[in-house]
């Protein structure tokens, strides 16, 4: 492996332009074998800013069969000499930070200063928390037989295939391909049709370092080139970030194959805040549990908020101030807290949500912040951020995954009730309960139904806190060392009869 460095480039826009049309196989930038391509737009003001390259089914059948190449030499190598390159991966995208955080605002529409810059952080903490994690590839010795020496291995799977979305995509794809790589697999991406460039930039750093075929990207549409990736024969697991709908599709398809899955799907999250919670905390929680600086497009956000009716008239009132005083603009603008919604799609989505809701009787829409002013971004996709008040937990909006700035406070006065009403959904991501007193905080932990419980805290994503839902928010865990020995690995036992 001879390291080479990649010239920074700070202008998304050059950049942008840079990488346009290209996939990453084998080492190199390429273009799609069609020589077709996609637009990619800046949500925040309806610019193109580069034609993705359109990867399809015999795209991915290069790729895949780079990485099956590249995998017998890449799992000889010691797990903590991978490790060892892992780890300088994550330090040579840490000196490309603030060029991937611009870039992914420019294609994403989220805000540089709040969200970008906190994403391309994570990214990198990714590659060096798993690089550390080699030499945690043990198996184990099974007294099973004086006789013998019975021991278990973990052993790759083989070439991962990854679907990722657009909202985090950068630190979605490292979650998943940091412990693939480590593990001894080879990997080939599928990134989302919205946000290309950023984990195309990601992964032309990446080989710098890596040995060529190890780690491939391609662009192009779901069905067209997510669905070969899944199909391909020597595609041995697949890990997919994205809607339900999507997940029952790829689960299928795998089950086809008889390959292993790990899917990380929607949610519901629910936030309850008790009558003595600490309330200056709670909405605290409750902006950056909402991620209103993302609009709300984050599979954790605290959608439904459980409020004691003793303080809710005055959280509701407190919360709308708060979200009031942020500032909607231009994404790459230091000012800005508040960035766009990423497409049209999505767009029209969250806004039917709003209508719906603003059309309930009984429901009040409190509109938060302000339209940005700036001419450039009239066409851009700014959405107010929404809290309702007065819409059950049996509403549309509190049900389904709206993916944007849009909450329901729900008004309670019995705790069994709050916990009852966060428990009836199809989701079961994350939850959280605000009160300072231990035995209702604990008594929460053991009933909310999700894959991660916080009391006092919002919802956080970290490498080393393993991530994933119940119901229908999941398959698998992520973001931990039994995400790498579960996910990623095969485990084999050997009897070595010594008689
Ligand atoms: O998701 P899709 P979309 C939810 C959120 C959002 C909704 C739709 O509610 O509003 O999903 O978003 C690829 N075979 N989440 O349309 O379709 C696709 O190209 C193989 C929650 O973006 O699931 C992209 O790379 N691949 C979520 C990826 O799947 C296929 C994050 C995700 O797209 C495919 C994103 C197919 N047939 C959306 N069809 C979260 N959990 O954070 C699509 N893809």
């Amino acid at each position: 492996v001879a390291p080479q460095t990649l010239t920074l480039t700070l202008d998304p826009h050059a950049l942008a332009r840079e990488l346009s049309g290209k996939l990453l196989i084998d080492g190199e930038l390429v273009p799609a074998r069609s020589g077709r391509t996609f637009a990619v737009v800046n949500p925040a003001t309806g610019a193109t800013i580069a034609d993705a390259a359109e990867g399809e089914a015999i795209d991915v059948d290069v790729a895949v069969q780079s990485a099956h190449a590249a995998q017998k030499p890449w799992s000889k190598l010691t797990a903590r000499e991978r490790g060892r390159l892992v780890t300088e991966c994550g330090r040579r995208l840490t000196e490309h930070a603030e060029e991937l955080a611009r870039l992914v605002a420019l294609e994403t529409g989220k805000a540089l200063r709040t969200e970008s810059r906190v994403e391309s952080g994570v990214l990198a903490d990714a590659f060096v928390f798993y690089g550390g994690l080699g030499s945690e590839l043990k198996g184990e010795s099974v007294p099973f037989n004086p006789k013998m020496l019975t021991v278990t291995q973990r052993d790759p799977i083989g070439v991962i295939g990854a679907i990722i979305p657009w909202n985090v995509p950068m630190m979605l794809m490292a979650l998943k391909i940091a412990p693939a790589l480590v593990a001894g697999n080879t990997v080939v991406v599928k990134s989302a049709e919205e946000a290309p460039l950023a984990v195309l930039r990601t992964c032309q750093i990446m080989n710098t370092i890596l040995p060529k075929g190890v780690f491939n990207i391609l662009s192009g549409q779901g069905p067209e080139c997510g669905g070969p990736l899944v199909a391909h024969p020597k595609v041995g697991k697949v890990t997919f970030t994205g809607s339900v709908e999507t997940g029952r599709i790829i689960y299928r398809a795998a089950a086809e194959k008889l390959i292993p899955v790990t899917l990380e799907l929607g949610g519901k999250s629910p936030m309850i805040v008790m009558g003595d919670a600490d309330l200056d905390k709670a909405i605290d929680g409750a902006v950056a549990g909402m991620r209103f600086t993302r609009q709300g497009q984050s599979c954790t956000a605290a959608s439904r908020i459980f409020v004691h009716d003793s303080v809710h008239d005055e959280f509701v009132g407190r919360l709308k101030a708060r979200v009031d005083a942020m500032k909607m603009g231009d994404p790459l603008d230091e000012a800005t807290d508040i960035g766009t919604i990423v497409s049209p799609q999505q767009f029209e989505k969250v806004n039917s949500y709003i209508e719906l809701g603003t059309a309930t009787p009984g429901a009040t829409a409190h509109a938060c912040s302000a339209m940005p002013d700036d001419p450039k971004l009239a066409k851009g996709l700014f959405v107010r951020p929404v809290i309702f008040t007065g819409l059950g937990n049996d509403s549309r909006l509190a049900r389904e995954e709206i993916f944007g700035p849009v909450t329901c406070i729900i008004r309670f006065t019995d705790y069994d009730s709050a916990i009852e009403q966060a428990n009836d959904s199809e989701y079961g991501l994350a939850a959280t309960i605000w009160t300072r007193d231990l035995r209702t905080a604990l008594d929460a932990t053991q009933r909310l139904e999700a894959g991660f419980v916080q009391v006092n805290q919002n919802l956080v994503v970290q490498p080393g806190l393993s991530y994933g839902g119940v119901k229908h928010s999941g398959l698998g865990k992520e973001a931990s060392l039994e995400a790498m020995l579960e996910h990623f690995t095969h485990k084999k036992t050997i009897i070595l009869n010594m008689v």
